[in-house]
């Protein structure tokens, strides 16, 4: 018994956002099943191959624990499977350019129709309004966002993040919406339609920045190391470099071996309640009562002074040092970890964050597991499927095809190549 055992998802998405937020469901014990083009699929499959013949990684490590099956949804055929999917399904989930479900024939109308309970769910990459009819990737939705304009050095261009808040962050939006209205359909009984438009899912997350943008018109922004240097603010939120965007001052500072190791680097925050801590720790505790360094209003001139001289001291360790000299004495840190670190540390691989999966076409691989830890509903990662690998199975035992119509079916070739395991033959 997992948590969303007996939810059904008809999983009509592709790339990243909309996989991203199926593949969550999945984990929670929902029934995925992924509908994809015959003979194609989705994109991802093929992209940014590593391994010739298999399906990518970019794939595999967004589609574990779903089902999938080919349907070729523009053939009158994959049209009727489609809509006894519809009817068997208690969620949709699509992320396709806008306007390409209600050219398939299944708009949200269409689907209430063959449904009234099913909940339908879209990542699209603005919401009503001038762009709605826009195709969005990853760093459009940064920059729509606000993200990149607040995200690199003040002498510098806008930068997009590596995190991929545009799609996987959308997809993780999306989840909460799909569970809230199953929540909802508990007391009313009706689907409702769920929409999360990537620039809405990044400026959510770009929060703090449209909160300094006001806190402007009050003067400017003290805790930024530009106010500290005395350069003028301008009239929209500045990029920030490195600071913290709590208030507390901090910045990512070199460590032992950062000659030779671009991630031999630490983030320092100074944090007002463990000033003394930190001029202990590197060597300075006669800033502790100093006139002009012992309140944090009185630092904020000296910033670059001060992370100047806690520099000279981490360049004295490890990252790792850092953290365990600095952890005790509540001086917030943090190593800067390489993707490297984060593949072979063992505490991730112990607490399923990253996990080994097998696959038949590539072998052994690495994934990022289930992020949201439910202590009454554990999650096994599984492979991502084949291309149509299900098709059968959901045709007999989801839809209730046999026999003859079995046969029709899988005969017109709206449903691929048909692989016919023993239970459907
Ligand atoms: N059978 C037959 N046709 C299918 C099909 C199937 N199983 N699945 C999809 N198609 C068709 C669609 O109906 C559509 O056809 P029409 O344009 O004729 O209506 C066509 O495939 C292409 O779909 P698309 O426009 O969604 O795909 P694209 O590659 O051109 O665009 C993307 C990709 C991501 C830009 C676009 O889907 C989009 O903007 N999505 C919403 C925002 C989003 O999720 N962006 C994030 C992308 S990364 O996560």
């Amino acid at each position: 018994m997992k948590a969303l055992s007996g939810v059904k998802i008809l999983d009509f998405t592709h790339v990243q956002s909309g996989p991203t937020c199926t593949q969550l469901l999945a984990w929670f014990g929902a029934d995925v099943i992924k509908v994809e083009r015959p003979g194609v699929g989705d994109a991802t499959r093929k992209q940014l191959v590593d391994v010739p013949g298999a399906d990518s990684l970019y794939f595999t490590m967004l589609n574990h624990n779903k089902r999938s099956i080919e349907i070729n949804s523009k053939d009158e055929t994959g049209k009727e499977v489609l809509t006894r999917l519809v009817r068997e399904c208690d969620v949709l989930v699509e992320n396709f350019a806008p306007g390409a479900l209600d050219r398939m024939g299944f708009g949200w109308e269409d689907l209430q129709r063959i449904n009234p309970r099913i909940i339908m769910a879209s990542v699209k990459g603005f919401g009503p309004g001038k762009y709605e009819d826009c195709k969005v990737y990853e760093n459009v939705a940064q920059c729509a966002g606000g993200s990149a304009s607040t995200t690199g050095f003040l002498d510098g261009p806008p930068l997009v993040t590596g995190a991929q808040i545009g799609d996987s962050g959308t997809g993780l939006h999306l989840a909460l919406g799909i569970v809230t209205a199953l929540f909802q359909r508990e007391k009313t009984g009706r689907g409702q339609k769920v929409l999360a438009a990537m620039q809405d899912g990044v400026l959510n997350l770009s929060r703090v920045k449209l909160r300094d943008q006001q806190r402007l018109a009050s003067g400017p922004l003290n805790e930024y190391s530009q106010f500290g240097e005395g350069i003028p603010f301008g009239e929209a939120t500045p990029r920030a470099g490195n600071d913290s965007g709590g208030g507390q001052p901090g910045r990512i500072l070199k460590c032992k071996g950062w000659e030779t190791d671009p991630n031999a680097y630490t983030y320092f925050i100074t944090q007002a309640a463990v000033w003394k801590n930190v001029c202990d720790v590197i060597g300075k505790p006669e800033w502790k009562e100093a006139e002009g360094y012992a309140t944090p209003p009185e630092r904020l001139d000296k910033l670059n002074e001060i992370f100047d001289a806690v520099e000279q001291w981490t360049m004295t360790k490890t990252k790792f040092e850092v953290m365990d000299i600095c952890n005790p004495l509540n001086i917030p840190v943090g190593p800067i970890l390489s993707m490297k670190e984060i593949a072979e540390d063992p505490g991730l691989r112990e607490t399923g964050t990253v996990v080994e999966v097998d696959h038949p076409e590539r072998g052994k691989y690495l994934s990022v597991g289930c992020p949201i830890k439910l202590s009454d509903s554990e999650v096994t990662v599984e492979r991502s499927p084949l291309l149509g690998e299900h098709t059968a199975e959901i045709l007999a035992e989801v839809l209730g095809y046999s026999g003859d119509e079995f046969d029709r079916v899988v005969k017109s070739g709206a449903v691929g190549d048909v692989k016919l395991p023993d239970a459907a033959e």
